[in-house]
């Protein structure tokens, strides 16, 4: 599934009924550029609450959080006319969930200020991070916020922030906190542009077959155990998907090329079973798959139990969890190509809109080391596989002009 957009507000015209908080809800305006926030705030609660969503399993927030004024980040000094400094913590949790970011900002990027204010934990977790006033922000000093006192010295900062968690209800209330802070006037915060994106997708689980992506190779037994260190057997306690390391060969053919056939695998994981050609709930671990994670994230599936995801930064994608593999995209042949740490190169079509449902983000080719191709040179009309329990495909190999049908 697409991520879908649960929820978005700029908060240009209305807070709308979804927000609660322990303070007034109230629309804000930043001095400069005249934008509208959902501020201000002091050591309150701003809870989005939002029903009837979509089957999901994931839930991703986005926000701009608005960091206004003196925050003082990690520093806990006292005396002086400002009383306790702090420390100025601000929290993203999830009600009856996690705590999703827990962390301090500071705005002393003036050091002559305040010496023991300039050093906040964002990007980390409070209490692990210690880092320049401002590190991570997108913006500084852009909103026409000052000093309480030495108020020439402008200090506000936006920080464009992302968070996901796993989640099944129909409802979740997420939580905004602050705690530390000092006087309002002093120290404040605000929220621009929440968004809410919900997700069927696999969760991330890097497969770690002993040859390649793609079991059995040439010169590999053709059925048997596919080995997968991340899988567990029979049931994956992080998320309950049921993953049988015995897998069943339907049929299949070597040859030059790919060893190319049926290698079924059973799964009830989320994410795994959007692929009904060979019924539902069993994956071809033969035939790996993408999909569209939210933010441009492209995940590729393998089997029921394997997922890698591929984060997009506008141009690159980049594995997470410092995986070795690659992925990277053509527009103009509309291909993604997948290539693993054996040196095997996987092709998929892309999500175009034009192209029949079934074919977006299937396998188009495989290519060995040694330059063999394994294609699919035919199709049915809604995409690379009928939507009973056979699959006709198709299959040359080159250079040999060895071919399959199958
Ligand atoms: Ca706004
Ligand atoms: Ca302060
Ligand atoms: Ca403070």
């Amino acid at each position: 599934m697409v991520p879908t957009v649960a929820y978005f507000n700029d908060f240009e015209s209305a807070i709308g009924s979804a927000w609660a908080s322990s303070a007034s809800l109230n629309i804000a305006t930043t001095p400069i550029g005249s934008r509208n926030f959902l501020g201000e705030f002091s050591n309150d609660t701003a809870n989005l609450s939002l029903t009837g969503l979509p089957a999901h399993n994931q839930v991703t927030v986005l926000f701009d959080v608005f960091v206004l004024r003196s925050w003082d980040g990690n520093s806990s000094a006292t005396g002086g006319p400002y009383g306790t400094l702090g420390q100025d913590v601000f929290d993203v949790s999830v009600d009856g969930g996690p705590t999703l970011l827990h962390t301090t900002f500071s705005n002393h990027f003036d050091s002559s200020i305040s010496s023991t204010s300039t050093r906040q934990a964002y990007p980390q977790a409070f209490g692990d991070g210690n880092f320049a006033a401002g590190t991570g922000a997108s913006e500084i000093n852009t909103l026409g916020y000052a000093h309480p006192v030495l108020t020439t010295t402008p200090m506000d900062s936006v920080y464009h922030i992302t968070l996901r968690f796993d989640h099944l209800d129909s409802a979740v209330t997420i939580q905004f906190a602050a705690a530390g802070l000092q006087a309002i006037g002093d120290e404040s915060w605000g929220l621009d542009n929440v968004q809410v994106d919900v997700s069927n997708l696999p969760r991330n689980y890097v497969p770690d077959y002993t040859n390649s992506l793609v079991q059995p190779g040439p010169g590999n037994s053709p059925s048997g155990t596919v080995t997968c260190a991340t899988c567990g057997s029979p049931v994956r306690a992080a998320d309950g998907a049921a993953t049988p390391t015995n897998t069943s060969t339907a049929f299949g053919s070597g040859g030059f090329g790919h060893w190319l056939g049926q290698l079924l695998t059973y799964t009830n994981g989320t994410g795994y079973t959007s692929d009904t050609a060979n019924g539902s709930g069993n994956r071809d671990i033969m035939m790996p798959s993408l999909l569209q994670g939210d933010g441009g994230t492209i995940v590729a599936t393998i089997g029921g139990a394997d997922a890698i995801y591929f984060d997009f930064n506008g141009s690159t994608y980049t594995p997470r969890f410092f995986g070795t593999e690659a992925l990277t995209y053509d527009s103009g042949t509309g291909l993604y190509t997948l290539g693993d740490s054996s040196g095997n190169q996987f092709v998929f079509h892309d999500f175009a809109s034009g192209l029949p449902a079934g074919q977006r983000g299937q396998l188009q080719s495989i290519v060995d080391p040694a330059g063999n191709a394994t294609e699919v040179v035919s199709r049915n009309a809604d995409g690379p596989r009928r939507s009973g329990a056979r699959k006709r495909l198709a299959v040359r190999s080159r250079p040999n002009r060895f071919s399959t049908v199958m």
